[in-house]
């Protein structure tokens, strides 16, 4: 008989580092020779954050097309597929950035309909500190409406964790502060700081993780109106290219400047980001570039150390804006740093869409299954 998997899942808005927690939660799982997969989840096929994962040498299983909530029975088929020959001793799991209610759709779902098949991990909602803050002060100019807003404040209200991330670039000050406005605002979620790119706080985690209860308990009470409103105002795009030059250049600079370009249009435009990354894939090795934050400096986040004549470019958008706005803008970039390198562009399809209304396959409330 095959033992009961531990599932995690790793939450928190766009961009708040749960594919960063999830590799470093994985190394450390495996560390100690347990086996882990993992399950990303877009709202469309050919992710990033999977062509990362798996290029780090994880075992990783997609859920494209919708968030798990709307796609429950694949995200068990997944799971399926990854422990076809050996059932994984872990699960981990991110779901989508601008998707909450998963503790009534997917957490609850899987503790009532597969209760023998899996173990549910405390449900940590990471934090990201730049947008997080004006959030939580209900500042002017976040930059994201008060719909969009609602969706960030959703997923800490049903966390049984709060990770405050980026502790390694936040002045205590603004440590402080963060915490106080989780006190005011969440006063009974048990709460860590952490760093997902350093470490830092890491251990606590890991602790934190390995409590065997009754988690995944706070069922939200939401209004779903303004949920699918908020999601929709976040524009998204994912394009691929291949790039290729007569002579070499160096990758992990043509990610930085294609971000650095898009950031400089946006912030043009008077756009807010929520998550822009890139992945450029060669035969040798690859490289991931993000911004986050209009606040924040593009990030050379997985650098790839290597010239190349060749290069397939994924690109996730996720922008506050008209996603066909999004496309044209990316576009204009790629062809850009492609003329700075006599480099040509070939572009693939592009997908550009507003995500859709969310509707779960299953809603357990505290009154039943819906
Ligand atoms: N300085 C710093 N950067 C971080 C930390 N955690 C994540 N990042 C960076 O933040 C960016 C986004 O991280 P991801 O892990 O991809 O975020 P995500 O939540 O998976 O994003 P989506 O899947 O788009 O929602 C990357 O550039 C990471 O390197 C951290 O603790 N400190
Ligand atoms: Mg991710």
């Amino acid at each position: 008989m095959s033992h009961t998997i531990r599932f995690i899942m790793v939450g928190g808005f766009l961009g708040a580092g749960k594919t960063t927690t999830l590799a470093r939660l994985a190394r450390h799982y495996m560390s100690k020779g347990l086996s882990v997969g993992i399950v990303t989840n877009d709202q469309a096929a050919d992710l990033v954050d999977t062509k990362s994962l798996r290029s780090q040498g994880f075992e990783v299983g997609e859920v494209a097309g919708a968030c798990f909530c709307c796609r429950f029975t694949d995200l068990i088929s997944t799971i399926d597929k990854i422990g076809q020959d050996k059932v994984p001793d872990l699960i981990l799991a991110e779901p989508v950035g601008s998707c909450t209610d998963l503790v009534a759709t997917v957490i609850q779902p899987l503790k009532q309909l597969y209760q023998s098949r899996f173990q549910i991990a405390p449900y940590g909602v990471i934090l990201k500190p730049s947008q997080g803050r004006k959030i939580l002060k209900n500042e002017p100019g976040t930059g994201f409406s008060p719909k969009a807003a609602y969706i960030l404040q959703k997923q800490l209200e049903e966390a049984d964790l709060i990770l405050i991330n980026r502790i390694d670039e936040l002045k205590p000050e603004e440590l402080t502060e963060l915490h106080s406005l989780l006190d005011q605002q969440y006063p009974n979620t048990p709460r860590l700081a952490v760093s997902a790119k350093t470490g830092k706080g890491f251990d606590a985690y890991f602790e934190f993780l390995d409590q065997v209860g009754e988690f995944g308990r706070r069922v939200l009470d939401i209004d779903y109106d303004t949920y699918a409103e908020g999601e929709a105002e976040l524009g998204w795009l994912n394009s691929s290219v291949q790039i290729s030059s007569p002579v070499e250049f160096a990758l992990d600079e043509l990610l930085l400047d294609a971000i650095r370009g898009l950031k400089q249009r946006l912030v043009d435009q008077g756009l807010e980001v929520a998550h822009l990354k890139l992945i450029g894939l060669s035969d040798a090795a690859f490289g991931v570039a993000n911004l986050v934050s209009r606040d924040l400096p593009p990030e050379l986040s997985l650098p790839s150390h290597i010239s190349t004549k060749n290069v397939d470019l994924v690109v996730n958008a996720r922008v506050a804006c008209d996603p066909a706005l999004l496309g044209t803008l990316v576009e204009q970039t790629i062809r850009d740093i492609c003329s700075a390198r006599t480099a040509s562009p070939q572009f693939g399809e592009a997908q550009m869409f507003r995500p859709g209304r969310p509707q779960p396959t299953h809603r357990i409330s505290a009154a039943g299954v819906v």
